[in-house]
């Protein structure tokens, strides 16, 4: 996980068990880039407000009735402040949608820190 410019965290919108691990995971990602920063220089005490890396929540299969990750998932979009997609391949709907977010969250982060080694 480490190492990565952002983060895609996916659940199967028909499957409340696919949900249970991404808290977890989101909070891997931030003891990840964290760890970045220390290994960087930064100093310590920024850490605890620093923003969460790019990350982009999505579900699947939303063209399906049974959605039963959807509430779950929208807690986590709120605790870490990241946009949710509800996709479906079968539908194509959201799927350049969320790759478009993660691929700007991206594109944003590097401008911002190139700026700050000006
Ligand atoms: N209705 C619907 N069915 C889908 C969608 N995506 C995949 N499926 C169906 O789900 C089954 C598994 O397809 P996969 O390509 O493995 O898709 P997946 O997202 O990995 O889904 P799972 O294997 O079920 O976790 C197949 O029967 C697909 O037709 C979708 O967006 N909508
Ligand atoms: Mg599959």
């Amino acid at each position: 996980m480490e190492g990565c410019d952002g983060y895609i965290l996916v659940c199967d919108g028909t499957n409340p068990a696919s949900v249970d691990d991404l808290p977890k995971f989101c909070k891997q990602i931030l003891e990840c880039s964290r760890f970045a920063r220390q290994v960087s220089g930064e100093p310590t005490s920024r850490q605890k407000t620093d923003p969460v890396p790019p990350l982009v929540l999505v579900t699947t299969k939303a063209d399906l009735e049974r959605k039963v990750c959807e509430e779950r998932m929208e807690e986590l979009a709120a605790q870490y402040r990241c946009p949710i997609y509800r996709t479906s391949a079968k539908e194509n709907l959201n799927v350049d949608q969320a790759f478009l977010d993660i691929f700007w969250q991206i594109v944003e982060k590097e401008q911002r820190e190139s700026l700050q080694t000006l």
